[in-house]
């Protein structure tokens, strides 16, 4: 340690960074100015943040640099930051309070927010200041980063998502708020025991979170259970009032949304469940001290982990309970909060657009209209007609067991008046489609909210459509397939209600954060105005001809490698061999994204060389990274995680093949590891079956960050090839109407697998035992439901796949070819900025203004 620190040094806090509780949120700050505006304040120096940040670590952490651990340090650091961006918060806040104008309110279930320190400190540009000081506190940046755990609080592509969006918002100066769910345990930690996966708790609050702030003394309550009763008013008027049985507090957490370089903060609010009271005085006296903490237990587990499910719903009551949990105090703090007192509801939708992400916050169309009927007096076609306005939705799927419905018994039992609502709305709609088209029943029971088998359920997504304003899908075919497949009568309806709205991923992150090196070539070649204008990466397509650029872009390229190597070695004791083609597959384990072709692909390989058909000096070395976790419910996804892992074991043990194979599959993929893995690169995996991944946005990431695509006709894959040019994208696979052709015809997956010995000797190699020391039990099931099943027709693209990865081996052997190609994906991949995302949301379906 080379500075002391002088325990009576006396700190002035400044107008820039004001001491304020870490209990003092935005919200309910007073109305009167609090902080000036940190606009004309110079800029921080790097004394000025060495003093902030030993004052932080001595008066919050109350120890001396000297004693101080590595949290200690991240926490101090984090405060310094926190500290400087809460002016611009307070300030932010005060405008929306003083020049109000209409914003948003994402409702998600789900987060996946990754670390925050490092991009805090990059959106108030004081990342360099704080890399500096902290080096003449002799602390490495690095490990101070590395320490935060990051919040895992989403499944994968639709958490993350929702992370990009309301970054970009805030880094456009969009009014927005973020709504969810403070999970106390994130998506469950994967490790790996023999190959097999096995999960552990992520208790991602252990070490304390320096990011959130907590306010109690907001807490929401919201009522479940129960019953309604029906009564007329004085003046005649029926009304309807809801007794529940159970109630539970929700305890706002708030969280800084930076935006970029713009002074701007935006809230996420994430809502933590509480027991109502900390003791039943009566149970608590009659001395049944256990039954009065099992109370308490029973309430908070509403929040207590995020279901780790991202394509089939269990259906489970307490995923209901967590839904209506966050939407309800959403809706309350929305209301009673952020509007100012008096406002007139009519005009709603005026001030508010509630995004819907994916049908998991539907449930709030049948709330907002219990609080307009039941408790603002509304008459019901009034309240619809607000409702209506208020609320949009974006579908994330096409699969249809991915629909969420809600059985009608359970839904009524724990929100009997939201039930009553639902059914007035269906009744309400289902008379417009008989006005429309007569008495077809056929239709009316085809669209009706409520389907009948195999039991009386509530089709969330129907609930979603009728009520938003905009129903979009995320990507240009799965929004058109989204019309002609899984909505089809409600976009003969309503034609106009549908659109699409192509996914996106923020820039700051995934490229200015994640890939420094990159970053600084690009600046250093057109400037930096690129990180909130992606569009104008087009600048580099004329670099791509440029040698001594090619050269630097191979640099940064290998420098990635490099820093991944050494992560992997430290992290997973992984070794990567040097100098390899980085092949990278990550995402959630699914059978609709194929990894098992993957593997079909790799086992080949491996097949034909000790086969001694295929010679391996005719191959460039490859590394093959998978990175994946399973549901934990999810077998056949597990047991692909068990072969990719003994693959491995065999192929990496196996001389015939060093050099030229290797397989590395690090335990535990996140954001974190993604940040790492895909600026390394060179190859992008994006296989599913066409017709199946909605979007994917890990494709986008990669092609902005220099890797090149194999892929299918599949998702955004589809315009990512239109903009990057066919000739630098490796397309395979049937298309979406192939697809629906072969299936219709029949698929034999048999056939395929007779008739190709190449197929036919890797399935054979994984079926005789050869991954699972001798045994053909292990992997039967995988085996079988290749050869009978294979819902997803890996088969069937098979050949197609394999001819595409030679055309892959060939243009990699090129090196400038391919560094000309990685260029013009970065060049070319502007569109996939989130920003983007932002201004089509805002002009197709929000019609919001940024604040200026
Ligand atoms: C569904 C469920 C169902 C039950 C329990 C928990 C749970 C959690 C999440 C989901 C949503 C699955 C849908 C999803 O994640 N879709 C992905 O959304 C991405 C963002 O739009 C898109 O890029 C991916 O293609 C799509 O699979």
């Amino acid at each position: 340690m080379t500075t002391q620190v002088d325990q009576t040094t006396h700190h002035e806090p400044s107008d820039e960074s004001p001491r304020l509780g870490r209990h003092i949120g935005p919200q309910w700050a007073p109305t009167h100015p609090v902080a000036k505006a940190p606009v004309g304040t110079p800029p921080p120096t790097v004394d000025g943040f060495v003093k902030e940040f030993l004052h932080e670590l001595n008066s919050n952490q109350g120890v001396s640099l000297s004693d101080s651990s590595v949290n200690d340090q991240y926490m101090a650091l984090a405060s310094t930051v926190r500290n400087y961006l809460m002016a611009r918060w307070l300030e932010t806040e005060r405008g929306n309070r003083e020049n109000p104008s209409k914003g948003v309110a994402y409702l998600s279930a789900e987060y996946l927010l990754g670390r925050q320190l490092g991009n805090n400190l990059l959106s108030s540009g004081l990342i360099d200041i704080a890399e500096e000081a902290l080096k003449q506190c002799g602390i490495d940046f690095a490990v101070l980063r590395s320490q935060e755990v990051e919040p895992g609080l989403g499944n994968g592509g639709l958490g993350r998502l929702a992370a990009c969006f309301i970054d970009s918002l805030a880094t456009m100066s969009v009014p927005c708020i973020g709504y969810g769910i403070r999970y106390e345990y994130g998506i469950f930690r994967q490790t790996f025991v023999d190959g097999r996966q096995v999960e552990q708790p992520d208790s991602w609050l252990a070490l304390g979170c320096p990011w959130e702030f907590a306010h109690p003394e907001h807490g929401v309550q919201v009522n479940f259970g129960g019953r309604t009763e029906k009564s007329t008013d004085e003046q005649g008027k029926e009304k309807t009032t809801w007794i529940p049985d159970w109630n539970v507090i929700g305890v706002p957490y708030n969280y800084m949304v930076p935006g970029y370089l713009n002074g701007r903060v935006n809230t996420l609010r994430l809502w933590s469940a509480q027991a109502t009271k900390a003791f039943d005085l009566q149970i608590f006296n009659s001395g049944d001290y256990a039954t009065a903490v099992r109370a308490q237990t029973f309430a908070e587990n509403i929040s207590k982990v995020l279901y780790p499910e991202d394509s089939t719903p269990q259906g489970k009551e307490l995923r209901l309970q967590q839904q209506y949990f966050f939407v309800a105090c959403s809706l309350h703090d929305y209301i009673h909060h952020v509007l100012p007192e008096g406002f007139d509801l009519h005009q709603l939708d005026e001030r508010i657009i509630f995004q819907l992400n994916d049908t998991h916050p539907v449930i709030a169309v049948p709330e907002l209209m219990r609080i307009l009927v039941d408790e603002e007096g509304f008459g019901f076609e009034e309240a619809w007609e607000v409702t209506q306005r208020c609320f949009a939705y974006t579908c994330h799927t096409l699969l249809p067991e991915a629909l969420e419905v809600w059985p009608v018994e359970m839904l009524g039992r724990l929100l009997p008046r939201h039930l009553e609502l639902i059914y007035a709305i269906n009744d309400h709609f289902l008379e417009q489609v008989r006005e429309r088209y007569g008495n077809d029943e056929m239709r009316v029971r085809r669209m009706s909210i409520i389907a009948e088998h195999p039991e009386r359920s509530v089709r969330m997504a129907y609930l979603a459509t009728i009520a938003g304003s905009k129903v979009n899908g995320v990507a240009a075919l799965h929004s058109q397939l989204l019309r002609d497949k899984v909505l089809p009568d409600f976009s003969e309806f309503w034609p106009e209600k549908f659109t699409n709205v192509t996914n996106g991923v923020t820039p700051r992150r995934f490229v200015r954060l994640a890939n420094r090196s990159l970053s600084t070539l690009i600046s250093d070649s057109i400037g930096k105005g690129w990180v909130n204008n992606l569009e104008r990466l087009r600048e580099l397509e004329p670099y791509a001809e440029d040698p001594d650029f090619r050269k630097a872009f191979r640099e940064v390229k290998a420098g990635n490698k490099q820093r991944l190597s050494k992560l992997l070695a430290d992290r997973d004791e992984i070794v990567l061999p040097e100098g390899h083609m980085l092949d990278v597959m990550v995402k959630r384990l699914h059978e609709y994204k194929r990894q098992s072709l993957k593997l079909l692909h790799l086992v080949t390989l491996y097949n034909e060389i000790i086969e001694g058909r295929l010679d391996p000096d005719t191959l460039q070395g490859r590394t093959m990274v998978f990175g994946a976790k399973a549901a934990p419910g999810y077998k056949m996804a597990k047991d692909t995680i068990h072969l990719i892992n003994k693959v491995a074991e065999v192929v990496n043990a196996d001389e015939r093949v060093k050099g030229k194979l290797f397989i590395a599959f690090p335990a535990n993929y996140n954001v974190t590891l993604a940040e790492k893995l895909i600026p390394a690169a060179d190859l992008s995996e994006q296989i599913s079956l066409a017709g199946m991944e909605a979007s994917g946005t890990g494709n986008m990431k990669f092609a902005l960050n220099g890797a090149l695509t194999i892929g299918t006709d599949d998702g955004a894959n589809v315009e990512i090839r239109e903009h990057v040019g066919d000739e630098h994208f490796f397309l395979f696979g049937m298309t979406e109407p192939e697809v629906a052709d072969l299936g219709a015809k029949g698929y034999d997956p048999g056939s395929y697998y007779e008739s190709d010995p190449r197929l036919k000797g890797a399935i054979d190699l994984i079926a005789s035992g050869a991954f699972s020391g001798g045994d053909r039990r292990t992997f039967e099931p995988i085996v079988s439901n290749l050869l009978t099943q294979d819902r997803f027709m890996a088969l069937a693209d098979y050949a197609s796949y394999m001819d595409a990865q030679e055309r892959v081996e060939a243009y990699y052997a090129d090196e400038d070819a391919w560094t000309r190609s990685a260029i013009l994906n970065v060049a070319r991949s502007g569109y996939f900025s989130s920003d983007r995302s932002m201004k089509d949301y805002i002009r197709e379906i929000w019609h919001t203004t940024p604040v200026l």
